[in-house]
């Protein structure tokens, strides 16, 4: 039982029991193409353990978008670190596999200690301690929980931070409808979370080609099975116009297209490179299907990149697509 009279989950309290094994040098790092998620949870974990006398590095191996710019904090990430201390850890924040980690392999090789905190259904467990919880609606309430077990106080900036998390991975409270969802975001606005700067940040940035790139791009959006499978593609032509996150809100709102089972999107990486994005409206595991090739994710909405060309990748990914529906 922590100070509220509730019961811990386990993964916080193996979080609690750990919190001695973080060095007072320690790295925060997130995935590759960093969200609100990964970003909410490093910085919130940082301004904790720099309250019991840490020293924090925020480290991502390249840039974020602007739009996170609103939170001071984020002045702080550094792309690279001058001269590696001595001896330092690391805790990732909902990343799914060591190859997803945002960071220069020498900083990874170097660390005496790797935690991985997060909730993704395809982590491979890949720390020296894993805090991994795969029912928990963002690595943000994985955060909040292992918080809670150690009796930091969660200040305004930090319940901000948290909410960033919240409210992006479910969708602005659209995709888990669960009663911890909206007693976390409670506990979070109580705190003094701020829901207009970050619902701003995140969803009032785009300007106005925006809105006529989007429109350019849907326009190739097709669909097979009676349109229970809708494909996008951002081919060669079109992927320079548009963000890696403006593709991922277009396919959410895609989603909502009535009769649609699955959505995925294609996009154009290199000669050799395609990326993937899946969303599902929960009848089909788009997790599986991204783990197929060689990426992963959550139930309904998941990603890869596959080494092929972009029509092939295309060819293989929708052959696979398929077996859903015959
Ligand atoms: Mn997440």
């Amino acid at each position: 039982m922590n100070k509220e009279g509730t019961m811990s989950h386990a993964y916080a309290q193996k979080f609690a029991e750990n919190l001695s094994k973080i060095p007072n040098k320690v790295v925060l790092t997130s995935h590759l193409n960093p969200d609100g998620d990964g970003l909410g949870s490093m910085y919130a974990m940082g301004e904790a353990l720099e309250s019991i006398g840490k020293t924090v590095f925020y480290i991502l191996q390249e840039p974020v978008q602007p739009y996170y710019n609103f939170l001071e904090i984020h002045n702080r990430l550094q792309y690279s670190l001058d001269e590696l201390p001595e001896n330092y850890g690391i805790i990732s924040f909902d990343c799914g596999s060591i190859d997803r980690l945002s960071l220069p392999k020498e900083i990874i090789d170097n660390a005496s200690i790797l935690i991985n905190l997060d909730h993704h259904l395809s982590n491979t467990n890949f720390g020296d301690i894993n805090i991994v919880q795969i029912d928990e609606v963002s690595s943000t309430s994985v955060v909040f929980q292992c918080l809670k077990a150690v009796d930091i106080k969660v200040s305004k900036n930090m319940a901000s931070n948290l909410y960033l998390g919240l409210v992006f991975d479910t969708g602005r409270f659209s995709y888990s409808p669960l009663p911890e969802t909206f007693s976390f975001a409670s506990e979070l606005l109580a705190l003094g979370a701020d829901h207009w700067t970050v619902y701003s940040a995140l969803y009032r940035h785009n300007d106005f080609d925006h809105y006529k790139t989007v429109a350019d791009v849907t326009k190739s959006m097709t669909n097979m099975y009676d349109g229970q499978l809708v494909i996008l593609d951002v081919g060669e032509d079109k992927k320079d116009r548009i963000i890696l996150e403006e593709v991922e809100g277009l396919i959410n709102r895609i989603s909502n297209i009535a009769e649609l089972e699955i959505v995925v999107a294609f996009i154009y990486e290199s000669a050799t490179a395609t990326k993937l994005s899946f969303r599902s409206r929960g009848n089909f595991n788009v997790c599986d299907t991204a783990t197929e090739f060689g990426g992963g994710g959550h139930k309904c909405a998941s990603g890869a990149t596959i080494q092929l060309p972009y029509d092939q990748a295309r060819e293989t990914v929708l052959a696979s697509l398929a077996k859903n529906f015959i």
